[in-house]
């Protein structure tokens, strides 16, 4: 079974329209302790995500020969352990070399997924009410993701919110890890972990100041 950090970081374009706001973005989250990013573009133009993804994985995941490279000229180490997911998509996935995808319930299913990016990257699925934990359980899903928990406006038409009690149940039907996601802020991250998720994700409420933001959330989850 996979270990997920407590802080699973959303980069989401509608948040960072170009591609440098994009990139400081996430450099920012990597700086302040970030180690599992997902990339999130619901646009459609795939040569754009597929630029933007590639520039996020030389930027953060360089191969390992590269970042030698880079040390043996004297630049500082980057930090090359933060995890990419890119969202919806097992074809940029694999074009941008990216370490996993996730996917919704209106995405391809899990197991043509599965299908497409091989048995080592991660593959992480979307529920929203009990049905669809249980049935996204049976699949080699490494995490499942419930939500939203609260209320969101970063989502266009959000399915209900489940709560903390939704959080519970789901907790009692899977022993998969659990990401938790839909309105998680510094202020209620902690009973979201009590309730049973394994990580928080987080679009909102890193924003704004990215490093410190990611920082804060890791003092508050460890
Ligand atoms: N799926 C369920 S809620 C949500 C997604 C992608 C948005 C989460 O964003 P925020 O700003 O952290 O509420
Ligand atoms: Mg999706």
């Amino acid at each position: 079974m996979v270990q997920l950090p407590s802080l699973y970081c959303i980069a989401d374009s509608a948040f960072l329209p170009t591609t440098g706001e994009l990139l400081a973005f996430a450099e920012a989250l990597v700086a302040g302790g970030c180690t599992l990013l997902q990339y999130r573009n619901k646009s459609g133009n795939a040569r754009l995500m597929l630029e933007e993804a590639r520039e996020l994985k030389r930027r953060l995941s360089p191969p390992s020969h590269v970042s030698q490279k880079r040390r043996d000229a004297g630049h500082p180490l980057i930090v090359s352990s933060v995890r990419l997911i890119m969202n919806d998509r097992a074809d940029l996935c694999l074009a941008a070399d990216f370490d996993g995808v996730h996917v919704g319930q209106e995405d391809s299913s899990p197991e043509s997924v599965r299908k497409i990016v091989g048995p080592e990257r991660w593959l992480g699925v979307s529920t929203h009410n009990p049905e669809q934990i249980c049935e996204a359980n049976l699949t080699s899903a490494e995490y499942l993701a419930i939500g939203p928990v609260f209320a969101t406006s970063s989502k266009e038409k959000p399915d209900p919110v489940v709560g903390l009690e939704g959080l519970r149940r789901a907790r009692e039907l899977t022993r998969k890890p659990l990401v938790a996601i839909g309105g998680i802020t510094r202020a209620n991250a902690a009973a979201v972990i009590a309730a049973g998720a394994d990580s928080v994700a987080v679009i909102s409420d890193l924003l704004r100041e990215p490093r410190k933001s990611a920082e804060e959330f890791l003092r508050i989850l460890r």
